[in-house]
């Protein structure tokens, strides 16, 4: 293992990246179902009014579960899941999802959607649902279930609930929720997205043109025994990513004024991150990420061109940035890697992550920050689920 030299901060507190930490982790979300709806096994199918369910042809991958409601019908695919192997645990549900012509019904939740109703010991029923409307192509979609400890029936339903239009759903997978790394939400500090059409015209994720990161998996995703979370241009006005000021981009920002909350004590941090216009050669900041500790005191984590901060189209290893994911456009590459940081104060807990970047050198782009939380609760090792959670209703018999 080689240790990269200790770099300047106010608290001298010796920083180190570690070149060749990416090892397998003992802590891995189980995967509790995998459903590619190529036959129909144990799921029911539920349809009240004009509707149909089908497995279908032009799935992800083969067949795919098709929905049709024609007039407000509830169209339900739905399978129990076994209470004893979810309880007490924050399932995560992942789905691609293809939607045609959905217009809401009378409800606000009379969508297409991926749902979740939980019966539990005192007869409550609780659901969860992340609803979709409108029309788009396959995309992926999630839902986080915190299921109670006295759940005595679990069920999910894919389909539509009272609205109209035509839903495919295929590629489905259900696991525990557990995640070795503590997932941070940049919600508060993303300034742009991941898609640019056309160079110069001043919109889009560089304003560069292809190849741009549209290819990049969103939701959860594990890089390099990393788990990441990258966001979904669903919410968030579409901010996916933070990307700063440099010299090819001067107009960006060269401080984001808010902060990225972490109020845990972590062991280490990973920063998935790119810089455009690199020239690893320079060998200087291009980012720097100041973190703030809640004793008060304050450690800024510079990111070098060409050490902790690798060339979004030409990315290959470096001391401290690992590829992560990579894909060519037109024969041109794309990608982004992993820093990793060793935090020499474990015990104290980190306030806040603050991002900068001094201007003039590549423009940085950061797509996702992870944790490893100094300490683990049983049972529950990982992050507090989503970033993005679901729409969480309790309301009696309503699915
Ligand atoms: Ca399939
Ligand atoms: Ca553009």
């Amino acid at each position: 293992m080689k240790l990269m030299p200790a770099v300047q901060s106010p608290v001298k507190c010796g920083i180190l990246f570690l070149a060749v930490l990416f090892l397998p982790c003992p802590v891995r979300a189980t995967q509790m179902l995998s459903e590619n709806f190529e036959s129909r096994g144990a799921w029911q199918e539920h349809v009240r009014g004009k509707g149909s369910i089908s497995l279908v042809p032009g799935g992800v991958h083969g067949k795919c579960l098709k929905t049709v409601s024609e007039a407000q019908a509830l169209v339900y695919y739905s399978l129990k899941l076994d209470p004893e192997k979810v309880r007490g645990k924050s399932i995560l549900i992942r789905c691609k999802v293809r939607i045609r012509d959905v217009v809401r019904g009378p409800k606000v939740y009379s969508t297409a959607k991926i749902h979740v109703g939980i019966r539990t010991a005192d007869r409550r029923t609780l659901n969860f649902a992340t609803r979709f409307t409108g029309t788009a192509d396959w995309s992926d979609k999630f839902l986080a279930v915190d299921v109670p400890e006295d759940a005595q029936e679990v069920v999910l339903d894919l389909g539509i609930q009272n609205g109209t239009g035509t839903a495919w759903y295929d590629d489905l997978t259900v696991d525990d929720g557990v995640r070795e790394q503590a997932v941070l939400d940049i919600a508060s500090v993303a300034n742009s997205n991941f898609h640019d059409e056309t160079p110069g015209d001043g919109f889009g994720f560089l304003d560069a043109g292809p190849p741009d990161l549209s290819a990049l998996p969103l939701g959860y995703v594990r890089f390099r025994n990393v788990d990441f979370y990258i966001r979904t241009p669903a919410r968030n006005f579409g901010r996916t990513c933070v990307v700063l000021a440099g010299r090819k981009r001067p107009q960006l920002p060269k401080r984001i004024e808010t902060v990225i909350p972490v109020k845990m004590a972590v062991k280490r941090l990973f920063f998935l991150q790119a810089a455009a216009w690199s020239d690893p050669t320079r060998q200087r900041p291009c980012l720097q990420y100041t973190l703030r500790f809640a004793d008060g005191r304050t450690v800024d984590i510079p990111m070098r061109e060409g050490i902790e901060i690798g060339s979004l189209w030409a990315p290959k290893d470096l001391p401290g940035w690992k590829l992560a994911w990579e894909t060519a456009v037109d024969g041109r590459k794309v990608g982004v890697g992993i820093a990793e940081w060793q935090n020499p104060r474990p015990d104290v807990p980190i306030s806040w992550i603050r991002l900068s970047s001094p201007g003039d050198a590549a423009v940085p782009v950061v797509l996702a920050i992870s944790a490893d939380p100094a300490k683990k609760t049983a049972g529950k090792p990982g992050p507090a689920v989503p970033v993005e959670r679901s729409t969480k209703r309790r309301r009696p018999a309503k699915r």
